[in-house]
């Protein structure tokens, strides 16, 4: 048989993960971190959620490591990475679509007042509030990767303003789309709801801060699906409170689980969700693994590798 496959998360137990890949695989020596790992030079290639510091590195005769989800901060996070081991992360349709559901959700449950009717049907009160024309509520994607073109897309087919920001230049039908630093400035600017998409790299850690927040318009809705890496905690709620801001839809944290006494919790603009916009789903994203795994025994070049040093 060929090297083991390591199931390397805490979230599931791995059991679906072992079927789908034995269904295009064949029969797989299939170790889980709640088994056991074994013999670790026996592993041939992890499939990695959150790992502990230094087990894809004990993993001597490592060969391939999946990111099972599409971000991959989480590895790179490691500095015991093995070097030179290739990384690629699961492509999920199903994620993709979770996601921009999630936005869009959220982004209309803003535009169309539903938490001030919610408030309203509280005390009874019949009262038809003024409403914002959907040509005049302008959406701001941070981040123009699969999710965020996928995003983009639909608001845009919705009848919203969309343009989309990202660190090169990309060009999307019907998406106005802005580049680098001097397009971040405009970009924010005509951003009514801004939806960050972005993976965690150095040099977007903490771009969602009191300067970004101050180049929005007064007032501006923000949505964030990517990392709590990307948000300065202290100027999000002082944001906030000032009215700059006037809510915020956080999935993801600096801390996670969210601390029990973190001032989110219970803050009147912020709607929580525990990290759950898009969850990896192994029956969408099991073929791309199952090709890869298939690529690497045929010393084929793989697909939908990341560049560790841009960090996606
Ligand atoms: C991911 C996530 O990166 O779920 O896929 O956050």
């Amino acid at each position: 048989m060929a090297g083991a496959i390591a199931y390397v998360s805490r979230d599931t137990d791995g059991v679906q993960w072992k079927k789908l890949l034995e269904a295009g695989l064949g029969p797989l020596d299939f170790r889980t971190l709640k088994g056991g790992f074994g013999n670790t030079a026996d592993v041939e290639v992890a499939l990695a959620w959150k790992p502990d510091k230094g087990v894809l590195d004990s993993f001597k005769n490592l060969k391939l490591i999946v990111s099972l989800g599409m971000g991959v901060d989480h590895l790179l996070a490691d500095n015991r990475v093995p070097e030179g081991v290739p990384i690629t992360r699961i492509m999920d349709d199903g994620l993709v679509g979770q996601m921009s559901e999630y936005a869009i959700y959220w982004a209309l449950r803003h535009h169309r007042d539903i938490d001030q009717y919610a408030e309203l049907q509280r005390n009874q009160t019949w009262k038809p509030l003024d409403f914002v024309d959907t040509i005049h509520r302008r959406i701001g994607i941070m981040g123009l990767g699969t999710i965020g073109q996928d995003t983009a897309r639909k608001f845009a087919q919705l009848g919203f303003p969309t343009a989309g920001w990202s660190r090169s230049p990309k060009s999307l039908p019907g998406i106005e789309t802005f580049h680098g630093s001097d397009g971040l400035t405009k970009f924010l600017a005509r951003s009514d709801i801004l939806v960050a998409v972005l993976p965690l790299t150095r040099e977007t850690h903490g771009i969602l801060n009191a300067k970004t927040f101050a180049r929005l318009p007064k007032g501006a809705y923000l949505i964030n699906m990517a990392r709590g890496g990307h948000v300065v905690d202290a100027d999000l709620l002082a944001a906030l409170d000032s009215g700059e801001l006037s809510g915020a839809v956080l999935d993801v944290f600096n801390t996670e689980p969210l601390p029990a006494d973190h001032p989110y919790w219970t803050h009147p603009k912020v709607h929580v969700t525990p990290h759950v916009a898009g969850a990896t789903n192994p029956r969408t994203a099991s073929p791309g693994v199952i090709e890869n795994i298939k690529r690497l025994r045929a010393g084929q070049p793989l697909i939908h590798t990341v560049d560790p040093k841009s960090g996606y």
